[in-house]
């Protein structure tokens, strides 16, 4: 295995695809790219959370990569055969050979998007009392878990709280933390292992089929189901190619495969790896799992023929499902990311190594080292950064770990970053070096950006809804 992911030389991989179409920017948008007024007046109203942004009021939004990937021509001629049927749409007969071809599950209960299928797992295998070990967490995820009655546990290694490690899979379990969580609550506590492909909260960070591999023996050993989150499994098969011993030759398509083999079922968000803009499934092996989701779906979501989506959506995902494994695609598309990163590394901003698949990480600790976790440095950062070009990004620190749920106390992650995610097949290179210079040009005037109090907050998930006042009056003085 490449021990150092550091010396992996960067080199441009353009994308397979030509554009035919594109999306003009809206008079607004126009402004807002070059009146700082007018996002100063934005940012405010938003209560300095980028979340709370109208469209209209963003020039280049790195916001979220979910469900802003661009269509292919293909996924559109079939978003024309949208076979509209309350039940048996024949989109959903394709949608699910697509997932059986493509990950290789028996059963599909599809959704409208990925935290239904998460809730529909949650309700399904927790018991109040429950322990639920991750690598790392996903807010919708953890919040899933815990409403079900489960107490979410990190057993990721170390390197996946470091910024500045090199580890090539920072999304690797730790066996060890799971063997001793499994000693202290007991096997029982332990309905399934959550293990997440190309861990968001750790900077879009892969596992290897190594680790995963052990993990599976493990869980065999005492009967514990694996459940992947295969929101982003593409990108990390990519990772897996170009790391991992062995695995070289090997398509996308093949490593994909391999990992829903060691697996017993999934839940995915489609707006991501997916190439859709709507859309998500829960998969499984299990008949008895199935036959109580696809009953659970109906109250919920839809019929289990088509679970939220349309027929159109659902015939645009299982066409997406077979584009978003070919290598040239994802290679691309995580080259375009790594660019980024290679342009603010080369800057020497602080940034979350390796960079990972779907976004930067900007490390908010050593960017804003004067602003205490308490006065919410990634949140500052994200608004200066609109504040200062018109590009959103978005909070994942302490704002976004949100609260414990037993003792109301903050959460302190170790990790303060704001994530630049890049929509699949949406920009250019010249957005990036755009995107780089807004980046470096706040990172010279750091000095001056200021805290914020939060002065609003929901229960749960907080990080959308928030409001913060800056500090001293002003964001940045
Ligand atoms: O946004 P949903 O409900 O389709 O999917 C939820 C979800 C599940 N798992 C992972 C790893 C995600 O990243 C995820 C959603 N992520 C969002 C919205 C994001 O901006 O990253």
């Amino acid at each position: 295995m490449n021990e150092d992911a550091k010396h992996e030389r960067f080199q441009i991989i353009t994308p397979p695809y030509r554009i035919k179409v594109v999306e003009l920017l809206s008079r607004q948008q126009m402004e807002i790219a070059d009146n700082r007024e007018r996002r100063s007046q934005a940012i405010k109203k938003a209560g300095y959370n980028t979340f709370l942004l109208k469209e209209d009021e963003v020039y280049i939004d790195f916001l979220t990569d979910s469900g802003t990937n661009a269509m292919s021509d293909n996924q559109w001629a079939g978003m024309m055969l949208g076979d509209e049927a309350y039940a048996g749409s024949r989109n959903f007969y394709n949608l699910d050979k697509a997932v059986q071809d493509i990950y290789g599950y028996r059963y599909l209960v599809p959704t409208h998007q990925g935290r239904a299928a998460e809730h529909i797992m949650s309700q399904l295998l927790i018991k109040p009392g429950s322990f639920i070990p991750n690598n790392m967490y996903f807010t919708t995820r953890r919040v899933h878990q815990e409403l079900a009655g489960a107490t979410w546990v990190d057993v990721s290694i170390d390197e996946a709280h470091d910024p500045e490690s090199w580890h090539p899979f920072k999304g690797n379990v730790d066996l060890k933390k799971l063997e001793s969580l499994i000693g202290e609550v007991g096997v029982e506590k332990i309905p399934y292992m959550s293990i997440e492909a190309n861990v968001n909260m750790a900077g879009g960070q892969p596992f290897s089929m190594e680790n995963l591999v052990a993990l599976r023996e493990m869980c065999n050993g005492y009967g514990i189901p694996v459940m992947l989150d295969g929101t982003r499994l593409v990108e990390n098969a990519h990772f897996i190619q170009r790391r991992e011993a062995g695995y070289q030759s090997r398509s996308v398509r093949e490593i994909v495969r391999e990992v829903c083999s060691y697996t017993d079922g999934v839940t995915v968000s489609g707006k991501k790896d997916a190439l859709v803009n709507i859309g998500g499934f829960l998969a499984c092996n299990d008949k008895d799992l199935f036959l109580e989701a696809k009953a659970m779906v109906v109250v919920y979501e839809g019929l289990h023929t088509y679970g939220g989506m349309s027929g159109r959506d659902m015939e645009a995902m299982a066409r997406g499902l077979y584009e978003m494994v070919q290598d040239r695609h994802v290679a691309a598309r995580v080259n375009q990311v790594e660019y980024l990163g290679h342009l603010l590394l080369e800057a020497g901003v602080p940034v979350v190594v390796p960079v990972g698949g779907h976004a930067v990480f900007l490390d908010a600790k050593r960017f804003l080292p004067h602003i205490p976790q308490e006065q919410y440095p990634s949140q500052a950062l994200s608004a200066a950064l609109y504040l200062e070009s018109g590009v959103r990004g978005m909070e994942r620190g302490v704002v976004s770990s949100g609260r414990d749920p037993v003792t109301g106390e903050e959460r302190r992650p170790k990790l303060e970053l704001v994530r630049l995610a890049i929509p699949r097949r949406g920009y250019t290179h010249t957005d990036m070096d755009f995107v780089a210079q807004a980046i470096i040009k706040v990172y010279e005037t750091r000095d001056r950006v200021r805290g914020l109090k939060m002065v609003y907050e929901t229960e749960r998930l907080r990080f959308f809804q928030a409001r913060f006042r800056p500090i001293g009056g002003q964001l940045i003085s």
